[in-house]
C-alpha cells in the first residue's frame, strides 16, 4: 500500500508541475474556459470545466455548460436559450470544433466504444455523446442536468475523457433510432470542451 501511496504522490506532484508550466505559456492568452482542481470534503479530487455555446447555421442559441467531477461521477450541467420551443437534441460530439457556420466541424457523435446510435443505457448500445433531448418552453430557454460514471474529466482514459470533444445542440429531436445521430437536424450551437 506504501508503493501505491508514494506513486501517487509522485503523479500529483508531476501533474502538478506541469500545470503551472502550462499556466504560464498560457498567462497572456484569453481563456474562453477554465478548469480547476480541488479536493472535496471525502478527499477525492474534484474537477470543474466550463464553457460557452456559440450560435451556429445561423441560429441565436447561445448557452452555458459547465462539467463537475466528483470522484468516478461527473456531472454536466447545460442553460441554453435563443432556442425554438419545443423538444431538442444535445450530444457530445467528437471534436472540439465548433469554427464551420453549420458546426460540422465538430464531427459526428462521440462513440469511442464503438456502438450504434441510441438512448443512453439502451441494451442494443449508445455512444458515450448519447446525452439526449431536453424541452424548451416558449421562452425559449432549456437546461439539462446529467450525471454519470461513464464519463471523466481528463483522466486520459479513451473511453472516458471528454477533453477535447464538442457539446452540440440540435434544431430538431433526437429519434435514438436514426444512424448514425438519431436524425435531430442542423446544429445551432456548439462548444467546445477544453481547457
Ligand atoms: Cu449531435
Ligand atoms: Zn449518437
Amino acid at each position: 500500500m506504501k508503493h501505491i501511496k508514494l506513486m501517487a504522490l509522485a503523479f500529483s506532484i508531476i501533474f502538478a508541475t506541469a500545470c503551472k508550466e502550462n499556466n504560464k505559456e498560457s498567462e497572456n492568452m484569453e481563456m474562453e474556459t477554465e478548469m480547476e482542481e480541488t479536493m472535496n470534503k471525502d478527499n477525492e479530487m474534484s474537477k470543474e470545466l466550463s464553457f460557452n455555446l456559440s450560435p451556429k447555421s445561423d441560429s441565436s442559441v447561445s448557452g452555458q455548460v459547465m462539467f463537475r467531477q466528483n470522484g468516478d461521477e461527473v456531472t454536466m450541467t447545460a442553460n441554453m436559450s435563443g432556442l425554438t420551443a419545443g423538444t431538442h437534441a444535445i450530444h457530445i460530439h467528437e471534436k472540439a470544433d465548433c469554427s464551420a457556420t453549420d458546426g460540422t466541424s465538430a464531427g459526428g457523435h462521440w462513440n469511442p466504444t464503438a456502438e450504434p446510435h441510441g438512448k443512453w443505457g439502451d441494451e442494443a448500445g449508445y455512444h458515450k455523446g448519447d446525452i439526449g433531448n431536453f424541452e424548451v418552453g416558449d421562452d425559449g430557454t432549456g437546461m439539462v442536468q446529467f450525471t454519470t460514471d461513464q464519463w471523466c474529466i481528463g483522466c486520459g482514459d479513451d473511453t472516458k475523457d471528454i477533453m477535447g470533444k464538442a457539446i452540440i445542440v440540435h434544431e430538431g429531436t433526437d429519434d435514438f433510432t436514426s444512424q448514425p445521430s438519431g436524425a435531430a437536424g442542423s446544429r445551432v450551437s456548439c462548444g467546445g470542451i477544453i481547457e
